[in-house]
């Protein structure tokens, strides 16, 4: 499903992020970027042995950071691997560090001139952060993004499950109510002087 955001897109899509055609995919991997299970898996079996030669050379990225590589057999030019808090109750920062992984994200993004980004949901598997608390941290984050100065036009978010799709779904329909965007901006009221 697409929504428009200031001339540009955000959209939510179920499906798996290694088959998607954009500029760069995001990976959700750990500090030590050696590979694991879940969407880091995937995106490495997909992807062949060249990106783990690419991130080994690299070494660590610490928690809310990002770094990016080639894409071997993927069908995009880069992935952008960001490593993401792991939930331990919310009181560790959690939330600021899951917002640090996804703007880290963009802004490697933009600094290689990326159009359009596909994000897994960050966290929300092996690291156990709730998706009704990590989804409004990540839809907020790309359309804050999308506010500023930047060559990304789309934003997808690709859910592996149906009910992960349908809560990102009703969060960006949530968060776009609150949000003035260039096609709704509130008339600015005279005043009367
Ligand atoms: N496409 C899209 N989403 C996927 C795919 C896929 N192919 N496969 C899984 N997901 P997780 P995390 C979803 O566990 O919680 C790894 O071992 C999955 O259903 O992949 O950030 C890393 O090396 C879930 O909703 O990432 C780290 O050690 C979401 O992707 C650790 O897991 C994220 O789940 C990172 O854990």
């Amino acid at each position: 499903m697409d929504f428009a955001y200031k001339g540009k897109t955000i959209r939510i899509v179920q499906g798996d992020i290694t088959k998607i055609k954009v500029d760069a995919i995001v990976n959700a991997a750990n500090e030590g970027l050696r590979g694991g299970g879940g969407v880091d898996g995937a995106i490495h079996r997909a992807g062949g042995p060249s990106i783990m030669e690419e991130t080994r050379k690299i070494g660590r990225c610490p928690t809310g950071q990002a770094v990016i590589t080639g894409a071997g057999n993927l069908p995009v030019k880069y992935v952008i691997h960001t490593v993401g808090p792991i939930w331990t109750g919310g009181g560790r920062g959690e939330a600021g560090l899951l917002k640090n992984a996804y703007e880290s994200s963009l802004r490697l993004a933009r600094e290689h001139g990326v159009a359009t980004i596909a994000f897994p949901s960050i966290s929300t598997g092996i690291y156990g952060f709730p998706i009704e608390k990590a989804s409004p941290i990540a839809v907020g984050a790309a359309l804050d993004h999308l506010d500023g100065d930047t060559t990304v036009r789309e934003i997808q978010f690709v859910l592996f499950s149906r009910p992960d799709f349908e809560v990102y779904q009703e969060t960006v329909k949530e968060i776009l109510g609150t949000r003035p965007t260039a096609t709704n901006t509130p008339p600015t009221v005279p005043r009367n002087t």
